[in-house]
C-alpha cells in the first residue's frame, strides 16, 4: 500500500486548552507522521471557504465563528491509509458517540468543538492540503 496524505487541524477548543501536543501523540501512536504543521489563526472569510461545503447547514455561522475564535494548527499527515486511519483516531464527529480511546472522546467538548477535523476522501484531501501548504512545506 502506497503512502498517502491527509489534511488535519487542531481546532480553537484544542489549541486554547494546550492539547497540540497530546493530539499529535495520538497521531504518531497511531502510525502516522506530521510532514508539515503550522499555527495560524484564519480570517471570517478563510473559514467560510474552508467549510463552503457546509454553507446551507444550520451549523454553519456557528462553525466558522468557532473556527476564528482562537488560533488552529494545521498539519499535513502521512502514512498508509492516511485518510481513514486519521478519521479513525480521531473518532466519530459527536464525541458521545465516539469510541474509547480516540481524539474526540478524550478531549472534545461537544459535536461543534470536537477539537479536530481530518479530510474524507482524497480529492478534498489534496484541496484542503492546497489550501493551506505549498508544495515546498510538505517534507516527507
Ligand atoms: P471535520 O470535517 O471537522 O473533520 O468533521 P466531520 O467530517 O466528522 O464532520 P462534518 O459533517 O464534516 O462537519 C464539519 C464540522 O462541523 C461541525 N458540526 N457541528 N452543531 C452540529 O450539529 C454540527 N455538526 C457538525 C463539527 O465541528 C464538525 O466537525
Ligand atoms: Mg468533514
Amino acid at each position: 500500500m502506497a503512502l498517502e496524505r491527509t489534511f488535519s487541524i487542531v481546532k480553537p477548543d484544542a489549541t486554547k486548552r494546550n492539547l497540540v501536543g497530546q493530539i499529535v501523540a495520538k497521531f504518531e501512536e497511531g502510525g502516522l507522521r506530521v510532514i508539515a504543521q503550522k499555527r495560524i489563526q484564519l480570517t471570517l472569510a478563510q473559514a467560510q471557504t474552508f467549510y463552503g461545503v457546509h454553507s446551507e447547514r444550520p451549523f454553519f455561522d456557528e462553525l466558522c465563528e468557532f473556527m476564528i475564535s482562537e488560533p488552529i494548527v494545521v498539519q499535513v499527515l502521512e502514512g498508509e491509509n492516511a485518510i481513514a486511519r486519521n478519521r479513525e483516531i480521531m473518532g466519530a464527529t459527536n464525541p458521545a458517540e465516539a469510541v474509547a480511546g480516540t481524539i474526540r472522546k478524550e478531549f472534545a467538548l461537544s459535536i461543534g468543538e470536537n477539537s479536530v477535523h481530518g479530510s474524507d476522501a482524497p480529492e478534498t484531501a489534496a484541496e484542503e492540503i492546497a489550501f493551506f501548504f505549498s508544495g515546498l512545506e510538505l517534507v516527507g
